[in-house]
């Protein structure tokens, strides 16, 4: 049976640079493969307001921005079996077909099967499901969570448990899989490492939680803001460093602290000058950086090969190497275990009218996360 169009609140991007509106919106049915969801809250990343800056150069507008979300489904399309109606679901911008080379190569968490259309702001048929008084908004990553309903490609939900508050695992969908997975499943960090994290933002924070779990030895937490620092410590890093303390470069810091250089190195901010930093901040031999931070449009990285050549490694992760359907629900199962405090990295709650302030109180450098209840 064809569903009905909602008309419903979401935020809504309008252009770039501009703050996000609330509106009345139209929320076509789920075409076949694809489900409705109920959004009940939803997280707000950087990587959110980087796209709203303009510099990503995959942003499409008018578009409702969020990647970050919880919700319940409200109804299925043509064909869908893994979700039901009632189901609780976290929305994943990193899908999961299962049948693709990436799926099956066991190599990476990068589905390819709908990346094109999700990024362009479509769902996997080249159409919008949303619209304003006629006019197409287009969607984003795959999710579009700041909008009281949204439609997915049902590989684009992984099913949860329903015991878990969507208020809290919302933050699952993006930051905090993100940074512990980096540590945990991309770096493979072993017990006893040292690990540097640049940026203390909801990644760094959750990369320390990773290394924690991983039984590092030493957790270096680097940030420009101070204010971070009391929330990193809680979480287990075992020293806290600002850059703006000191004549020489960072790396040079870091070498000098570590006996030649950290394990393990984290850039969870996205500024190319840092990822210097973090790479060559790493041991002679061994050493590895994962680069999370997104950088805009036309920016690029750089050292001299030497780093390389004598035995440093470059590496990036999206979404922290997690594969969504079959990995995320066990991560939410860890959380209700209490291994995962979600509770700590949420500074902020708000409506969705309120929204703009979350992006004020980030670019403030006051919030970790800010959740949005709908
Ligand atoms: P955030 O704004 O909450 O945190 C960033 C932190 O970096 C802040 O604490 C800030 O003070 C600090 N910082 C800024 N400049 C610095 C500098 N020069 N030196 C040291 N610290 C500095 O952001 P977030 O939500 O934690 O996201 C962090 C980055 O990760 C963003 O670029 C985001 O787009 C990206 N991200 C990537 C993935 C992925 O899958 N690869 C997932 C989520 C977020
Ligand atoms: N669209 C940007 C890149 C943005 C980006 O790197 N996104 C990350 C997730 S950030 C979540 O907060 C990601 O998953 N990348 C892999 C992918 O396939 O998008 C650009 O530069 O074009
Ligand atoms: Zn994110
Ligand atoms: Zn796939």
């Amino acid at each position: 049976m064809q569903g009905k169009t909602i008309s419903c609140k979401a935020a809504v991007a309008w252009a770039a640079g501009q703050p996000l509106s609330i509106e009345t919106i139209d929320v076509a049915p789920p075409k076949a493969g694809e489900v409705r969801v109920r959004v009940v809250a939803s997280g707000v990343c950087h990587t959110d307001a980087f796209t709203l800056s303009g510099d990503d150069p995959e942003g499409v507008f008018p578009s409702i921005l969020g990647h970050e979300g919880g919700g319940i489904v409200e109804s299925v399309g043509a064909g869908v079996t893994s979700v039901a109606v009632g189901d609780h679901v976290i929305p994943l911008y990193t899908p999961e077909c299962g049948e693709c080379k990436f799926c099956k190569s066991g190599k990476t968490n990068l589905c390819g099967k709908i990346r094109s259309t999700q990024g362009k702001g479509l769902m996997p048929d080249g159409t919008s499901r949303f619209s304003k008084d006629g006019e197409t908004l287009y969607h984003y990553m795959g999710t579009s969570t700041f909008s009281e309903y949204t439609v997915l490609p049902e590989i684009s939900l992984a099913k949860v448990n329903h015991k878990a508050p969507l208020e809290e695992v919302c933050l699952l969908g993006c930051g905090v899989t993100t940074g512990m997975g980096a540590v945990l499943k991309t770096a493979k960090v072993e017990p006893g490492a040292t690990v540097a994290i640049f940026g203390l933002g909801g990644i760094g924070l959750s990369a320390v939680i990773g290394a924690v779990m991983a039984k590092a030895s030493r957790i270096l937490a680097i940030d420009i803001n101070e204010d971070k620092f009391a929330l990193a410590q809680k979480l287990g890093a075992t020293d806290v460093i600002n850059p703006k303390d000191y004549e020489k470069p960072i790396q040079e810091v870091i070498i000098e602290m570590t006996d030649g250089g950290v394990d393990y190195s984290f850039e969870c901010i996205g500024n190319v000058k840092v990822m210097r930093s973090a790479l060559e901040c790493c041991h002679k031999g061994w050493g590895e950086s994962v680069i999370i931070g997104v950088a805009g449009a036309g920016q690029e990285i750089s050292t001299r090969p030497f780093q390389l050549v004598t035995g440093r490694v470059w590496r990036g992760t999206a979404f922290g190497g997690v594969k969504g359907r079959s990995e995320l629900p066990g991560i939410v199962e860890q959380y209700l275990n209490g291994e995962i405090p979600l509770n700590d990295f949420i500074t902020h709650t708000m409506p969705l009218e309120d929204i703009n302030q979350a992006f004020e109180l980030m670019h403030q450098g006051k919030s970790i996360r800010s959740v949005i209840h709908f």
